[in-house]
């Protein structure tokens, strides 16, 4: 008996880092996986585990965000230079055909492609059934992951972690009786590979890329190896070291195999040969062993129970930032989270499947995207094929963008960072492209997708490839919309210092290029690009489909974003004087926004919309979100355009699709149809019918959103969605609650982003404003609007601050309400909308109430 409390006392020492905990933050299921879309992911933003729960056999299935197939190799096509004056006379001669074909001569290859690294395999000597008792859940708590279940009398339990700070992979099997630990331990991978079992209870995977993956659409299947051991493809290994309290440990070939233990602590870690982005003379990839080895071997003397305090505080720091209560439904939260989803459809009865759901969205931002990895591609960081779906590669017209939505709002600005050191890749090698493809020689360009090489060329594949469409490879518009995301982490942190650093260089860069890119018209007075898509839509006309254009709404918007960043960057850094005016004056030409005979916001430059397409992307859109151009009471018109433009296509597409729209409704004011999209979205997908649509989106029994197939961006996007429903800051204020549906009548938010620095908490009852708070991070005046009038409490101090001090005020720079510095209310005009505006103290927190 004393044994027994011995050995549940050691695993439930180490949970006890994370007082607080919300019980209710688990996925849990009442049986193991079976699907991959059912395993439970761990990752600490480089290594990346998928949780499959067995009882017989577990799995763990692994990742590493450096390994992908291919090499670098920049696709720059030096025919551009000689097509691109054809294409843009067939534009402008309004032949479009023409123009289409002739782009494709001016495409270069696909990206390379993510790649799964291999499998952690375990055998326990069980019959293959339930037990009793069988749990399994990955608690948000923590971000650990534990199976338990009682079979031949005895309770297992498994828990794994992946952790930042030591950079290893951690599962620790124990049981409720002593010497019942028994398994054995085998590590395999679905590239080329063999493994090696080493005296010192370690196994050691070695494995080679494929140098080449074809398209996972394309025929035949091809995947190449080189077959020297020493040309091109990655090299990848997995170290992985058993040690046991009790029992014994031998090597059974290539496998270890434990006998009779009272607990077990398995170490795994990972390298690839990955060296950098670009391949310069001298720099070729790096032996995988060394950092493998070495991040093993630092951890190897710690403990189970010292690595886990070490993981929990670094995950904690982040995520316990953000709390959101929506209210708790008991019969719901009494259900394994897959019977949850699926009764959702039926009740819709069910707030904390939506808390839950948020915070998984945060919680996989965190998993997949810290300081000094990579940026989260289309599946994270997790990916299970050889031929992902798309190449589970940065497609950067949309899905990139939507991952890195929520990072400020929700308070998550770290895991930003690697989108802008990928940024800095992409401006080397889209210099090269603006030079070698347009003959641009100022700034950098990049195109529809990317990939661990940073390739900035326009893929597509060559001219006589039937699947390369110019209809997405014909977008030079990546490195804007990326640029975009600099200003927006200045506004929400109003870290000057870095905006000059990083911030600043990059988007000017992106500007510079698209200065020399944008044409004058042949017909109307203004700037428009030539050629232009409408990322991955055509213009079905005369019953004839036209893929390429010119000046499309979403190109115009996202240089009308682009430019006023430059602009008030610039200003904001007292830089660059000559420059900001070169960039105005472009501003002030661009080819304007339409409304068209439906009343909608026009996509392309001609009034062609079809207000039956149902198309996934509505890309015209973007001013209203992520841009800030459009909004309900700066620009009524062109809001009501873009709503009606909305109402057109519909509520049900696919993951991600749905997930943008959730956040236009939310901009537009409307959190019932905001509210009902976010429904949809919760429709539940089974994994075991292979369904890769394009539309009919919704979520796998893991809470993975799905396309389908997997994408991670529609988890993003969702909970970007979710946090701009209550609160946004996009418009020279803080609106709380300003999309507040029906369905979520009391509730909390606490610890959420605005823009100006702000850290903002609401408390709600009866669907309206019961108390919120206001923690200025940097000073400065703070605005906010409400639909209820309210006053502040318990300001303290009330110096008046330079107005320059607060990002917001030096992005909207006009006041257009009676400055008070009393905090006074002042309404502005509109019935049920109350403006107020009042000084801030950095450090200082503000509480307001209803009057
Ligand atoms: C774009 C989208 C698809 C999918 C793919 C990864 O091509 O149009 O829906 O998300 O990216």
């Amino acid at each position: 008996m004393k044994r027994i409390a011995f050995l549940f006392a050691v695993s439930l020492g180490a949970v006890a880092v994370s007082a607080q905990t919300d019980p209710h933050l688990k996925l849990w299921y009442a049986k193991p996986a079976k699907a991959w879309e059912e395993a439970l992911p761990l990752g600490n933003g480089k290594t990346g585990a998928m949780v499959f729960g067995g009882v017989k056999k577990e799995r763990y299935q692994l990742n590493d965000n450096t390994l992908w197939s291919g090499f670098p190799d920049g696709g720059n096509n030096p025919n551009g230079p000689t097509v691109l004056p054809e294409v843009r006379k067939a534009v402008f001669d309004g032949d479009y055909i023409k123009a289409a074909d002739l782009w494709k001569k001016m495409q270069g290859p696909y990206s390379a492609r993510y790649l799964p690294l291999g499998n952690l395999l375990l055998e326990f000597p069980f019959a293959d059934t339930l037990g009793t008792g069988y749990y399994r859940d990955l608690d948000l708590n923590n971000a650990t992951a534990t199976v338990r279940y009682t079979t031949g009398g005895v309770q297992y339990q498994r828990e794994t972690f992946t952790s930042f700070p030591d950079k290893v992979m951690m599962v620790r099997l124990t049981a409720n009786k002593g010497k019942q630990v028994s398994f054995t331990a085998a590590l395999t991978s679905k590239l080329h590979y063999s493994v090696k079992a080493t005296a010192n209870n370690q196994l050691v995977l070695t494995g080679k890329a494929p140098k080449f993956v074809a398209n996972r659409e394309s025929e035949p299947q091809q995947v190449v190896y080189d077959e020297d051991p020493k040309g091109e493809g990655m090299n990848f290994v997995i170290y992985l070291y058993i040690k046991t309290e009790g029992g014994t440990v031998k090597q059974s070939g290539d496998q270890l195999s434990v006998t009779g233990a009272d607990a077990v602590t398995i170490y795994l870690t990972e390298a690839t040969s990955f060296n950098g982005f670009n391949r310069s003379p001298g720099k070729e990839g790096k032996d995988p062993n060394t950092e493998a080895k070495t991040n093993l071997d630092k951890v190897r003397i710690l403990s189970w129970a010292q690595i886990k305090q070490r993981h929990v505080s670094d995950y904690q720091a982040l995520f316990n930032r953000v709390k959101l209560n929506l209210g708790t439904n008991e019969d719901a939260v009494k259900l394994p989270t897959d019977d949850r989803l699926r009764r959702f459809a039926d009740t819709k009865n069910d707030n904390q499947l939506q808390t839950l759901y948020y915070q998984f969205g945060r919680y996989l931002l965190i998993a997949s995207s810290r300081p000094g990895s990579r940026p989260a591609n289309l599946q994270g960081i997790w990916n299970d094929h050889v031929q992902p779906p798309w190449g589970s590669n940065y497609t950067t017209n949309i899905n990139t963008e939507m991952n890195y939505w929520l990072a400020e709002n929700t308070n998550l600005s770290e895991c930003h960072q690697p989108l802008f050191d990928f940024m800095k890749e992409l401006a080397v090698n889209g210099a090269v492209t603006a030079k070698v493809n347009y003959n641009i020689r100022e700034g950098w360009v990049t195109h529809h997708n990317s990939d661990l090489w940073a390739k900035t060329s326009p893929p597509g594949g060559f001219e006589w490839d039937p699947k390369g469409m110019p209809r997405w490879s014909c977008w030079p518009m990546a490195g804007v919309w990326f640029s975009t995301h600099l200003w927006e982490h200045y506004l929400y942190t109003g870290d000057k210092k870095w905006l000059q650093s990083t911030g600043y260089p990059l988007m000017k860069g992106a500007a510079q290029f698209m200065l020399h890119w944008l044409i004058k018209d042949k017909t109307t007075p203004w700037l428009v690009t030539n050629p232009s898509t409408s990322p991955e839509n055509t213009i079905k006309l005369n019953g004839k489909e036209y893929q390429v254009a010119l000046a499309s709404t979403m190109d115009m918007s996202l240089l009308r974003e682009l430019f006023a960043a430059v602009i008030k960057t610039s200003t904001v850094l007292n830089t660059d004087a000559a420059f900001r005016k070169q960039v105005q004056e472009a501003y002030d030409q661009l080819y304007p926004y339409h409304i068209g005979q439906y009343g909608q916001l026009q996509e392309w430059y001609g009034d062609w919309d079809d207000p039956k397409d149902k198309h996934r992307h509505l890309s015209h859109l973007f001013g209203l979100y992520p841009g800030s151009q459009i909004t309900v009471q700066q620009t009524p018109e062109l809001a009501a355009a873009a709503k009606q433009s909305l109402i057109h296509r519909g509520d049900v597409s696919t993951g991600w699709s749905m997930a943008w729209k959730i956040n236009w409704w939310a901009r537009l004011q409307d959190g019932d149809h905001a509210y009902k999209i976010l429904s949809d979205a919760f429709t539940y997908i089974d994994p075991n019918q292979t369904r890769e649509t394009m539309g009919g989106g919704g979520t796998y029994p893991n809470l993975f959103d799905a396309h389908p197939p997997f994408q991670i961006d529609g988890n993003f996007g969702a909970t970007a969605g979710i946090t701009e429903m209550l609160l946004q800051s996009h418009a020279g204020y803080l609106s709380l609650l300003p999309a507040l549906p029906t369905a979520w009548a009391a509730g909390s938010i606490k610890g959420i982003k605005a823009r100006g620095n702000f850290m903002v908490d609401i408390q709600w009852k009866e669907g309206k404003l019961a108390v919120a708070k206001i923690i200025s991070g940097s000073g400065g005046i703070c605005r906010i609007k409400t639909t209820t009038p309210v006053k502040i409490v318990e300001v303290k101090a009330n110096p008046v601050q330079g107005a320059n001090a607060n990002p917001l005020n030096i992005a909207y720079g006009k006041v257009v309400y009676e400055k008070n510095p009393q905090a006074k209310l002042v309404s502005i005009g509109k019935e049920g909308e109350y403006m107020m505006e009042f000084p801030t103290v950095k450090g200082k927190t503000y509480t307001i109430v209803n009057q």
